[in-house]
């Protein structure tokens, strides 16, 4: 199998929790769209452009991290069960993985564009919009958290693959002191070995970048 991806991106960081969580072994095709020559190699390959990109061992190429993660939990037996066999809980792991994706993941990708940009050109209604989205599935995800160790129940999901990278690229803004029991997730799941493997490929780039060496 091969994996196109960069470490520093979220879809990109849940995949790769899913590929240590099932121990599985891949040929990393590190790819960073700021470079113009690898975006255009990789524009040919896929056209949307999107990291993660899977190409299966028979060839197939698989876009879309919660597909892949899904394609993964199927392919081996071994691991994690990232996506329960139970209908009922199944259904509640795709739903919260929906849930970070669009209300935790996205607005704070919009966020952080905002922020990026020059004072005179940033939008304040409309951080404080994507601020109060946010805001809203941290209260929901505190409460999903108060009965559960993982997002979706006493095992690590599809659902964590999904939380874990966006809780990581939290702004300082939003306090998770504020939220107990998603402190205490997040304090846990920092001692995932999956986790810890995810911020050593985020280290091995930044040292990369630093050195000022090409990163694929
Ligand atoms: N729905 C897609 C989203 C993938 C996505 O948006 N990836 C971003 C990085 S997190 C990307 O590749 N952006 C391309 C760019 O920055 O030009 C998934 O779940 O894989």
């Amino acid at each position: 199998m091969e994996l196109y991806y960069y470490p520093l991106f979220r879809h990109s960081q849940k995949v790769l929790l899913a590929m240590f969580e099932k121990q599985l072994s891949f040929l990393p095709r590190v790819t960073d769209l700021h470079d113009p020559l690898q975006r255009r190699a990789f524009a040919e390959l896929q056209p949307l452009c999107r990291l993660p990109l899977l190409i299966s061992n028979d060839g197939r190429q698989l876009p879309e991290s919660s597909i892949i993660v899904e394609y993964l939990d199927q392919l081996v037996d071994v691991g994690s069960k990232l996506l329960p066999d139970a209908p009922q809980q199944q259904l509640q792991v795709r739903l919260y993985d929906r849930l970070i994706d669009n209300y935790l993941s996205y607005p704070l990708l919009q966020l952080e564009q905002q922020l990026r940009l020059p004072k005179e050109l940033q939008q304040p209604l409309l951080q404080r919009q994507l601020e109060n989205r946010i805001h809203t599935l941290l209260a929901q995800l505190e409460q999903q958290l108060e009965q559960h160790h993982w997002l979706c129940g006493e095992s690590f999901t599809l659902a964590d693959c999904a939380l874990i990278p966006s809780l990581a690229a939290l702004p300082t803004r939003f306090n998770l002191l504020d939220f107990p029991a998603l402190g205490s997730y997040w304090l846990h799941a920092q001692l995932r070995g999956s986790w810890m493997l995810v911020q050593d490929e985020v280290e091995q780039l930044l040292q990369l970048q630093q050195n000022g060496q090409r990163t694929s």
